[in-house]
């Protein structure tokens, strides 16, 4: 092996050491720079005869190709390497789930009571709506309830320990039905001078308050009732109504209803209103659903209307209760109790 070949030999060992551009190029000078070896064998041409500095001449030419050639590979190799660790740096799993943000969703009793709202929406129900601190004369007197009517007492009802301007003592509504007579007298009045009336027919649904708690009964809860009062509005319209509602809420046909005589002050007859379901889980079992009945006279009056002209029927029911059966929660506070663990199931 010549010097020639050896040169070339130790620029390509001396580059493949170099592990870094910055080491690749103090090489390079080593054997390209001012003083480097390719460079100073170049320079030692001067010295020879002129036959001899071109065939010499020509070789080191080959050998400084070769190293620059060398130089160029190791540059290439380090980039890439270079490039290859940063990819892997950066590198990125596809497949991993998004970072979201959380949607939030409607609370199940929410989503039930417009779930209500849009299935008696399709039978032309209004949705009423008031406050929640009513007063005797709403929740109670117009209502039929005997003066001395036990669910007036402080044990069922909460009281706001203030009075209105005609002196009547505040509660906390013990059920949605003071909606009702606040939207049928606005209505009748409205009518008033006309000779005739278009139909009642309207829903209440919101937060109404007893004083009870335990696993099926909470101090807060929610009620929906629904009013259809009309000339010729019959019990036989009670049943086609809520048949209809509950196959449609609880989407089959494949259910039984029972209008189980029962008492209200505010309706008579009155109904407890019965499902069972024909097939899953429940299948067989009677479970109560809703309250009814033929609106009292005395609450007919109390709407503002002739109980001689104007009959029709009401109904009650909890959407708390409809919630639990629908999302099969046996335990009606955890409906209230604001764990998202829970709540997050029904979103
Ligand atoms: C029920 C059961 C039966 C009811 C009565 C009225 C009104 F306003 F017409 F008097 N609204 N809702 C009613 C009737 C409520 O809940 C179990």
């Amino acid at each position: 092996m010549n010097d020639l070949d050896d040169l070339v030999q130790s620029a390509e060992a001396d580059f493949a050491q170099a592990a870094t551009p910055a080491e690749l190029e103090n090489a390079k000078a080593r054997y390209l720079g001012k003083a480097g070896r390719v460079t100073e064998l170049l320079k030692g041409l001067i010295t020879l005869a002129a036959d001899e500095k071109k065939s010499r001449g020509a070789a080191i030419n080959q050998v400084k190709q070769h190293v620059e050639a060398a130089l160029v590979a190791r540059r290439q190799s380090l980039a890439d390497a270079d490039l290859e660790r940063q990819l892997q740096a950066e590198a990125l799993d596809v497949s991993l789930p998004g970072r979201q943000r959380g949607r939030g969703g409607l609370h199940p009793v929410s989503r039930v009571i417009e779930r209500i709202e849009a299935i008696f929406g399709s039978m032309g129900f209004e949705v009423a709506d008031g406050p929640e601190i009513e007063t005797d004369w709403t929740s109670f007197t117009a209502l039929n309830n005997p003066e001395n009517h036990p669910a007036r007492s402080m044990q069922d009802t909460f009281y706001v320990d203030m009075k209105d301007a005609q002196g009547r003592w505040l509660n906390l509504r013990p059920h949605t039905s003071p909606m009702q007579v606040r939207f049928a007298r606005a209505h009748a009045r409205k009518y008033a001078d006309c000779g005739a009336m278009p139909e009642i027919r309207v829903i209440a649904p919101g937060r109404t308050y007893r004083v009870d708690s335990d696993a099926t009964h909470s101090p807060m809860f929610h009620q929906c009732e629904g009013l259809w009062i009309g000339e010729n509005v019959s019990f036989k319209d009670l049943k086609v109504v809520f048949t209809d509602f509950c196959r449609s809420f609880f989407e089959t046909d494949d259910l039984r209803l029972r209008f189980r005589p029962s008492f209200f002050p505010f309706t008579e007859p009155s109904a407890e209103i019965d499902i069972a379901f024909s097939s899953g889980p429940l299948k067989g079992q009677w479970l109560e659903v809703a309250g009814s009945g033929q609106v009292h006279p005395n609450v007919v009056r109390n709407f503002g209307l002739d109980p001689e002209r104007y009959i029709g029927f009401a109904f009650g029911m909890g959407p708390d209760r409809l919630a639990m059966l629908r999302y099969g929660v046996n335990d009606l506070r955890l409906f209230f109790d604001n764990d998202l663990r829970f709540l997050a199931q029904f979103m």
